[in-house]
């Protein structure tokens, strides 16, 4: 295995300027003729020409137009004997694939009888010998023929110029892309499509054809990822002055894609996931996913595609900034401002629930990665997730209107290249010369550079005859595989102080004459600093971090009164939250860490009225409540411990949920009643937050109902599973009775199967529930084997593998983690059988035993089997081998 490291970027010895790509598509065997224009880079010293290549069949080669020399490499492309000097020359390649084989889902595929392709990162070797690399930016010009009746649709990226017929029923379509790019961004579609068309007038007047094309018996589902789209558009212009620079846009939608969807010029592809919906087959959570991802591969348009990365270890240059745009757009349609922090609250929980135990297991590595094996494991929710909150901060410290000016910066000076993260941290810095980016600029880039998630300590001293509170701050950072020391972080803390009726009190540092209400924020540079704050006629409460200002831990030892009084009364959403899930981790971890079985009853008077007083709050916005009455999850509890019990972990806030469900069972009632009814389907917060509560209620009415024998409400979950108007309550309903165990749930299972055999996506939803299922004295992995053997279920289709698979493996611990090892023995058997398949996706699951040196025995050493027994296999791909041999480290 060869290593990549990022100290070795060297600029590429030849450009292409031009690329001339000819394919006759065939599922057996495609031909492709590659013509590229290439020259010497004149700042590199002369060498051999290099081609990077992968599973091709090389047929001839030419160098203006003549036989020449080359040899392989292993299976690099290499020409010895081009032509001296700084003339541009022509190189011929002609070589075949073959697609119907390709269950990688990389390069040139057919999914459903159509053509695909997924280049990024290095999928373009697949289809052609290339320079695949992203600084190597080229025109292309592309012609697809192709059996005229199975193929009537011929799409690639830029403008269709001609189009026409050839003899034996085949037919052509000629592409040309106006814009240079990398190879990553190169995509051709071939099939039978239908397009949902919009036209759209720009503010310069332009006008633009955007199209979704899905397979025909979609077509019904394609309203909200058209309407998604043009908001997308709308709001770029808007926000940024990013307007779109294409004639036409298209988004088609596969149900083959490793990921959700890829950004390719002008022809983006999408999981079938991230585009099909309408309100019978589709959830309010799909509605939301298919909103942000539209908006994220349109906004790396600019964000990536106009300006795009110099080589992949500037991953998060493109991804950390388009997942922040995404979000930032996503809270930008929120008409509300509670809708907004709802928002960030999911947002933030994505990062801790995912990224955090990334950044603290074996696989952790910077925002910017000094080093790999395998690209494709580097498409991380640190790169993605981290990275996004890297941007944020940059937002934070240079404010809004800063922030707009430095992609301004960042445009003009990068616009059509290929840079890094230097540079746009810089262009930030540079057009915001007088703020806290500016003057702390080399400090800040630690994010980028340095791995793990930093830990703040807060420690607050009320002194009662100074009538001032000093606050003092410790940062650290724990070591990371390869990073034994860190240095300071540039940490932005907003924060507020509250009196102990709730009140927010004006903020006065010793040194500054006004004092100042409401939130403000400072900038930790220092490993300790202390602040004063003076004029206080009682100990305040901080409510530090708000909006979860930096993405680190914080840890302050906060009275139970002081959490109760945030959560009832702080003037920052997310705080509020914060301190629900707070008070809520406490009494898990209390009950965890105790001695002897798992408490009936894990929570206390207090926590149960503060639950009380949020659900019945006349102010508060359903979406909100749904979170606050949602506790921490298993993952997030689990990352908590030191040494984790899974199974105890489980059956803890298995105890609280039950406790909830019992001893709010008024107020569960209560809003089931006056949530579940909202008029016809609209997929917007209010709505979406009201289904939300009430889908909630139900499943907590149902897990009553388990405790206590009742079937009113599982009979009225049925009852409900049947007349629903909409996906989002069926389902909720359909989970309800599974998640609480009732009999019915078997029916209603069976009858759901029935109702959407023909929907894939919602099948992925039948199997997901099942694997997913609460284990009740471990009945979920017999079942999960059953799934494997359902006809449904299809191994090469990724969605389904992660349906079944994935749910099992990387989001049911109580049902993965058994004492019998049984669990694990699953994930290695899949792991190995994915493997040979699509290395990619079982590099994903691999990483579900990512903190196994966490566990507690005997799932410790059972784990440590299972991971040790993948990687003696001899054959593993390169992936999984960078995964497992981490894993072990
Ligand atoms: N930029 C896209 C990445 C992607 C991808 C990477 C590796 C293999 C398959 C892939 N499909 C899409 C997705 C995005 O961030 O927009
Ligand atoms: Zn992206």
């Amino acid at each position: 295995t060869t290593v990549v490291r990022r100290e070795d970027y060297a600029p590429p010895a030849f450009w292409i300027d031009t690329v001339e790509l000819a394919f006759d598509l065939d599922p057996v065997k495609t031909r492709v003729l590659n013509k590229m224009r290439l020259r010497r880079n004149p700042d590199v010293a002369a060498q051999a020409l290099r081609l990077d290549g992968e599973d091709l069949n090389l047929a001839r080669v030419l160098v203006n137009g003549a036989g020449c020399s080359f040899k392989l490499d292993g299976e690099t492309l290499v020409l010895e004997n081009l032509p001296e000097g700084q003339d541009p020359f022509d190189l011929e390649i002609f070589t075949t694939c073959a697609p119907e084989k390709n269950t990688q889902l990389m390069g040139l595929y057919v999914s459903q009888s159509t053509f695909f392709t997924q280049c990024e990162a290095e999928g373009f070797r697949r289809i052609t010998y290339f320079l695949d690399r992203p600084d190597v930016m080229a025109s292309y010009t592309v012609t697809l023929r192709a059996d005229k009746a199975r193929y009537p649709v011929l799409l690639s990226n830029g403008n269709l110029v001609e189009q026409g017929d050839l003899p034996d029923g085949r037919h052509f379509a000629k592409w040309v892309d106006p814009h240079k790019k990398p190879c990553y961004l190169f995509a051709l579609v071939a099939g039978q499509l239908v397009a949902r068309e919009q036209r759209v007038v720009a503010r310069n007047g332009r006008e633009h054809l955007l199209q979704v094309y899905v397979r025909p018996g979609d077509m019904d589902k394609t309203e909200h990822a058209m309407n998604s789209l043009i908001a997308s558009v709308v709001w770029d212009e808007a926000r940024f002055g990013l307007p779109l620079d294409l004639e036409r846009f298209m988004i088609v939608a596969t149900s083959d894609f490793n990921m959700g969807a890829m950004e390719n010029k002008g022809l983006n592809i999408f999981n079938t996931k991230y585009v099909l919906a309408n309100s019978a087959t589709a959830t309010d959570t799909d509605f939301s996913n298919i909103e942000s991802v539209v908006g994220h591969e349109y906004f790396h348009n600019w964000t990536g595609n106009r300006v795009t990365c110099r080589d992949w270890f500037q991953l998060s240059l493109k991804e950390g900034l388009t997942v922040f745009r995404d979000q930032e757009f996503s809270m930008d349609l929120c008409a509300e401002a509670s809708a907004r922090a709802v928002k960030r609250i999911e947002d933030v929980r994505v990062l801790r629930t995912a990224q955090f135990p990334e950044d603290a297991g074996p696989m952790a590595h910077p925002v910017r990665p000094d080093s790999y094996v395998e690209i494709n494991n580097f498409y991380t929710v640190t790169v993605y997730e981290k990275g996004a909150e890297v941007v944020r901060m940059m937002q934070t410290l240079v404010g809004r209107a800063g922030f707009a000016a430095g992609m301004k910066l960042y445009f003009e000076r990068h616009d059509g290249s290929a840079v890094t993260c230097d540079d746009f941290a810089q262009a930030m810095a540079d057009a915001n010369p007088s703020s806290d980016l500016a003057r702390l600029l080399p400090q800040f880039k630690r994010w980028y550079s340095q791995a793990g998630t930093p830990l703040v300590q807060a420690r607050g001293v009320y002194d009662a005859a100074a009538r001032s509170y000093t606050l003092t701050l410790t940062q650290s950072c724990a070591p990371t595989p390869g990073q034994a020391h860190k240095e300071p972080f540039v940490i932005p803390v907003a924060m507020g102080l509250l009196d102990a009726q709730g009140a927010e009190l004006p903020l006065q540092l010793a040194h500054w004459s006004q004092p100042e209400a409401g939130t403000r924020s400072f900038v930790l540079t220092e490993a300790v600093e202390s602040f004063t704050f003076i004029n206080l006629d009682s100990e305040p409460v901080p409510s530090l971090l708000r909006g979860f200002s930096a993405p680190v831990v914080l840890d302050f030892d906060y009275s139970d009164a002081q959490l109760l009084g945030l959560l009832a009364h702080d003037s920052d959403p997310f705080n509020r939250w914060e301190a629900g899930q707070r008070l809520a981790l406490r009494r898990a971890l209390n009950a965890i860490r105790a001695d002897g079985p798992v408490e009936r009853d894990p929570l206390d008077a207090a926590y149960l009225e503060a639950m009380h007083t949020v659900l019945r709050h006349p102010t508060l916005d359903a979406a909100f409540k749904e979170l606050v009455l949602t506790l921490p999850s298993e993952t997030y509890i689990a990352e908590q411990l030191d040494v984790v019990d899974p199974q105890r972990v489980h059956a803890v806030r298995e105890a609280m949920r039950e406790q909830l469900a019992l001893a709010l069972h008024d107020d569960w009632v209560w809003a089931y009643e006056t949530h579940k009814d909202n008029g016809a389907y609209r997929p917007d917060p209010v709505s979406t937050g009201r289904r939300a509560l009430a889908g909630m209620a139900l499943s907590m009415l149902c897990l009553a109902a388990h405790g206590n024998g009742d079937l009113v409400w599982p009979g009225k979950a049925y009852q409900r599973f049947k007349d629903a108007g909409n996906m989002t309550d069926r389902f909720n309903a359909l989970a309800s009775l599974v998640g609480s165990g009732q009999p019915l749930a078997q029916d209603a299972l069976a009858r759901f199967h029935a109702m959407f055999r023909h929907e894939a996506l919602v099948l992925d939803k039948w199997f997901a529930l099942q694997a997913g299922a609460t284990d009740r004295g471990g009945n979920v992995l017999p079942a999960v084997r059953r799934l494997l053997a359902h006809p449904d279920f299809h191994l090469r289709n990724p969605n389904r593998a992660r349906s079944v698979i994935f749910s099992y493996c990387s989001a049911n611990p109580g049902g993965f983690h058994r004492a019998d090892a049984a669990g694990y023995t699953f994930w290695s058997e899949r792991v190995i059988e994915l493997d040979a398949i699509n290395p990619q996706v079982a590099a994903r699951l691999a990483r579900a035993l990512d903190r196994w040196k966490k566990l507690a025995e005997p799932y410790r050493s059972a784990a440590r089997e299972a991971i040790a027994r993948v990687a003696a296999r001899p054959d593993l791909s390169n992936d999984v081998r960078e995964v497992v041999t981490r894993a072990l480290a």
